[in-house]
């Protein structure tokens, strides 16, 4: 079978249009959610109005996307998969890739270069250097303090980030620095990191001004259910479209983003591409945060913990089903200020439908990754919420325990086939406080009081003690008899 390429892109199988030889996006964090997202809505945008807004994209360390596309003339297949069958069309909107821990300088060039008017992030939630206690720029980070001590050769997103800025301060082009990545409030988020950056690193007053003054930071919602490529991703689009595709991206149907319309120097026409613009953003970033990553996380620790490899197995799950409905109706919804005309029962079943999407092979332990950082934007704030009305949130107290059984199992706790699969940055923190732990119970609360949450929410002894109840629970009488205790406790929620 013939590679992909632009000459072997079968007629009809372009999504959108093509973007022109010159960029004028820089793109940071090439996996497979940019691929199928940003890049998706702009090769739409520009078949509804033609610019100049190619995208030259770098992915964080891996060559292998980057060596795949650049094989393929920077194109690559988005295999969409649903219960009524399989669909792939071909992107063609990347025009300059590269790795950045190769090339740091290209990266700072190209987000200096005039030429770029927007640079888009999908660096997920580790990639914003923030300290799990308070949020602010991480400075006991090792990569953070040396890009402090040394920020014109910068390693870390937000060091790199501003390093750029900094350059572009001497052209004085306006830009937009665009979050796409699952954080409340991302645009205010990434501002305040890399001013704070550009504080601690003591960058000069014209840099501060030009960041202050002419670089905008629109929040933006983003949402699709974007599995890992695997070998059948491979083979589905080899059958489809006929050609050999070494690096497609298989997503859901559901695609959706809402931007804040607060651009530097232009945007593509993702208006009309579908995405949504509102002055309502940061309501949108809760329901979708909430309702559907926070309860993500539920369904992927207990589907963990009872031994399910996929979403849609978990989800299939009676208890599953109970424990995520009680978390949306008593723990989530009650903390959140709908966006206008928000049809929420719709939504709800969307998610449903979406979760229960068996031809995706969406993995437990993909939406498990990263916990000790995704649970951040996800289980504090409605914790906090409740705790302040004198409620336990159970089963955001069950999202925590199932955290830290599945990536840090209590001695004696076997956490199944697929905890193993869970990457987790700080597994060799979690062994290190919970070595020597007497019990589960204990060894609970060493994570809880190991620095990994907020501070302000491990003052609630109410939460960290039924976090370690729950634990104990999971230990004792596994994942089922815990989360029925959790359902159980909804009604009965006060603080004694
Ligand atoms: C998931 C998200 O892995 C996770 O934590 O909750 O990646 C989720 O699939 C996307 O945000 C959907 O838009």
């Amino acid at each position: 079978m013939l590679r992909l390429s632009r000459q072997t892109t079968p007629t009809g199988a372009l999504l959108g249009a093509s973007a022109g030889d010159a960029t004028g996006m820089v793109h940071l964090g090439l996996g497979n959610f940019h691929r199928a997202h940003t890049a998706v809505y702009t090769a739409q945008a520009l078949a509804a109005e033609p610019g100049e807004w190619g995208i030259h994209g770098f992915a964080n360390r891996s060559h292998d996307v980057v060596t795949a596309m650049r094989a393929q003339d920077g194109r690559y297949s988005v295999l969409e998969l649903s219960e009524r069958g399989r669909r792939a069309a071909v992107v063609d909107v990347h025009r300059g890739l590269g790795v950045l821990a190769d090339e740091p300088e290209a990266f700072v060039a190209a987000v200096a270069a005039p030429a770029n008017r927007i640079l888009t992030l999908t660096v997920s939630e580790v990639g914003y250097c923030r300290s799990p206690r308070n949020g602010r720029l991480d400075v006991d980070d090792d990569d953070v303090r040396a890009d402090l001590a040394d920020p014109a050769n910068p390693r870390s997103t937000i060091g790199l980030v501003a390093r750029g800025l900094a350059v572009r301060a001497a052209n004085g082009a306006p830009m937009t620095v665009l979050s796409c990545d699952n954080l409340q409030s991302n645009g205010h988020v990434t501002r305040a990191v890399v001013t704070e950056f550009l504080h601690a690193s003591s960058a000069p007053e014209d840099v501060l001004a030009f960041v202050r003054d002419h670089v905008t930071f629109p929040n933006s919602m983003v949402d699709r259910i974007v599995p890992s490529t695997t070998s059948g991703t491979v083979t589905d689009v080899g059958e489809l479209l006929g050609v050999d595709d070494r690096c497609p991206v298989p997503a859901e149907e559901f695609t959706m983003w809402v931007l804040e319309d607060d651009f530097a120097a232009g945007r593509p026409a993702w208006d009309r591409a579908g995405a949504i613009i509102s002055d309502e953003v940061e309501a949108y970033e809760l329901v979708k945060l909430r309702l559907l990553n926070g309860s993500h996380s539920l369904i992927a620790y207990l589907g963990i913990l009872d031994g399910q490899g996929t979403i849609a197995d978990a989800w299939a799950q009676p208890f599953v089903r109970d424990a995520v409905r009680a978390c949306i109706t008593h723990e989530y919804l009650p903390t959140i200020a709908l966006p206008r005309d928000f049809g929420v029962d719709a939504y709800l079943d969307s998610l449903s439908h979406r979760w229960a999407n068996s031809a995706l092979g969406h993995r437990t332990s993909q939406v498990g990754t990263d916990g000790s950082v995704k649970l951040l934007q996800r289980v504090p704030e409605p914790a906090l919420i409740a705790l302040r009305d004198g409620k336990i949130p159970h089963l955001l107290a069950l999202t925590v325990a199932g955290w830290i059984v599945s990536v840090a199992p209590p001695a004696g706790v076997d956490a199944g086939p697929y905890a193993g699969e869970i990457r987790e940055p700080a597994r060799d923190r979690l062994a290190e406080v919970t070595r020597g732990a007497a019990g589960p119970r204990e060894h609970a609360l060493a994570v809880l009081r190991g620095g990994f949450l907020p501070d302000d929410l491990v003052a609630h002894d109410a939460f960290t003690d039924r976090v370690a109840d729950l634990v104990a629970v999971i230990a004792r009488s596994g994942i089922r008899a815990a989360a029925q205790d959790a359902v159980d406790a909804v009604d009965n929620r006060r603080v004694s």
